[in-house]
C-alpha cells in the first residue's frame, strides 16, 4: 500500500511527495530531522524529540513554520492516515527552496515533511548474541566545527564511519573525538557498565543527546544505579564489564566484542538484559496515544 506523506501541510501519496532539487536540504544538507518510534499505538517520547528538533533548528537559525502543538498534531495525523500502530516516524525540516548559492536568506519557506512507515527491526540475533563493533578511523565531527548535538541532515561524518563498519563486516562502530575520547557510535550512544555504576560520554565531547540515552539513564536511576557522564578512552571500553548501545532504531543492544577484544565473558551482560526488559515494558505502556 502506498504511504501518505505529510508535506508542507498536506497528506500526499508517496509518489507525489517530492521536494525541489533547489531545496537546500538536498543541495547542502541544510536542515534538521528526528527519527521517532511508535509502539502499540503510541508515539514514544514525542515531546522530547520535538524539543530536540526545535533546539537543532534554533542552532542553525532555521525557523520551524509550525508550533510545537501543530507539529504534534501533524505527526499524529500522519500516523493515523497510515494506520500506524508500530513503526517509525521520520520528521524533517529543511531550509527550503533557494538558489545555487549557500545563503540561507535566499530560502524564504522551510520544507516540512513527515514519513510514518513500518520499521525494519534489527535482527534478533543482535540482541541474543550481542554485537561485534570496531573503532572507526573517521573521528566524530568536532563540536567547534559542527556540533554533533545538532541533529542536522548533514550525516556524511557518520556515513563515512558506517562505510568503515560495512567494510569490516560489523553492524556498528565507535567514533572518537578529535582528541581520542570515545564520543558515540555512527547512529547510537554508548554506555559501559563498571563495578557498581555506568558511564557514558558527556554530550560536550561531541555526540547526540539521544532520547534513548536519556530513557536509559532514567531506568538505571530507578534500579538504583548511577550514571556518570565522563570522558573515557578505548582502554576503558576494552576493560568494561558490559558495553551496550542505545538508539531509537536499535533500542538497547549489547556489545560483546570491540576491536577483536571480548567484553566481559564475551556474552550479553545481565544489566543490559535487565535494562532491555524494563525498556520493553516502558515502550509498551508509555507514549502519546494516536487513536483517542
Ligand atoms: N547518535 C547518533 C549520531 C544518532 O544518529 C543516536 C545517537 C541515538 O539517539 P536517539 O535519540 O535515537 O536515542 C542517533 C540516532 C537508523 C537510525 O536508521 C539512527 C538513529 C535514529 C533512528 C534511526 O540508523 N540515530
Amino acid at each position: 500500500m502506498s504511504l501518505l506523506v505529510y508535506l508542507n501541510g498536506e497528506l500526499v501519496p508517496e509518489a507525489e511527495a517530492k521536494v525541489s532539487v533547489f531545496d537546500h536540504g538536498v543541495l547542502y544538507g541544510d536542515g534538521v530531522f528526528e527519527g521517532i518510534r511508535v509502539y502499540n499505538g503510541r508515539v514514544f517520547r514525542l515531546q522530547q524529540h520535538l524539543e530536540r528538533l526545535y533546539d537543532s533548528a534554533a542552532a542553525i537559525m532555521l525557523s520551524v513554520p509550525l508550533t510545537m502543538e501543530e507539529l504534534t498534531e501533524a505527526t499524529l495525523e500522519t500516523c493515523r492516515a497510515n494506520k500506524l500502530s508500530d513503526g517509525y516516524i521520520r520528521l524533517v525540516v529543511t531550509r527550503g527552496r533557494g538558489d545555487l548559492g549557500l545563503d540561507p536568506r535566499k530560502c524564504p519557506k522551510p520544507t516540512v515533511f513527515i514519513i510514518a512507515d513500518c520499521i525494519e527491526l534489527y535482527p534478533e540475533e543482535y540482541y541474543e548474541n550481542g554485537l561485534e563493533v570496531i573503532t572507526c578511523a573517521t573521528r566524530r565531527n568536532s563540536p567547534d566545527a559542527l556540533d554533533p548535538a545538532i541533529k542536522s541532515l548533514n550525516y556524511l561524518n557518520n556515513i563515512l564511519a558506517k562505510i568503515e563498519t560495512a567494510r569490516a563486516g560489523v553492524p556498528e562502530g565507535i567514533m572518537l573525538s578529535s582528541d581520542g575520547y570515545v564520543a558515540e557510535c555512527t547512529g547510537d550512544n554508548i554506555f559501559l557498565a563498571r563495578d557498581d555504576h555506568v558511564i557514558t560520554p558527556p554530550i560536550s565531547i561531541g555526540n547526540l543527546r539521544g532520547i534513548t540515552r536519556q530513557v536509559v539513564i532514567e531506568l538505571l536511576a530507578e534500579m538504583g544505579i548511577e550514571t556518570h557522564e565522563e570522558l573515557f578512552r578505548l582502554l576503558e571500553v576494552y576493560n568494561a564489564q558490559e558495553v551496550f548501545l542505545t538508539g531509537t532504531a536499535a533500542e538497547i543492544v549489547p556489545v560483546v566484542r570491540v576491536d577483536g577484544r571480548p567484553i566481559g565473558d564475551g556474552k550479553p551482560g545481565q544489566l543490559t538484559g535487565e535494562l532491555r526488559a524494563r525498556f520493553r515494558e516502558l515502550t509498551w505502556s508509555e507514549g502519546l496515544p494516536i487513536y483517542e
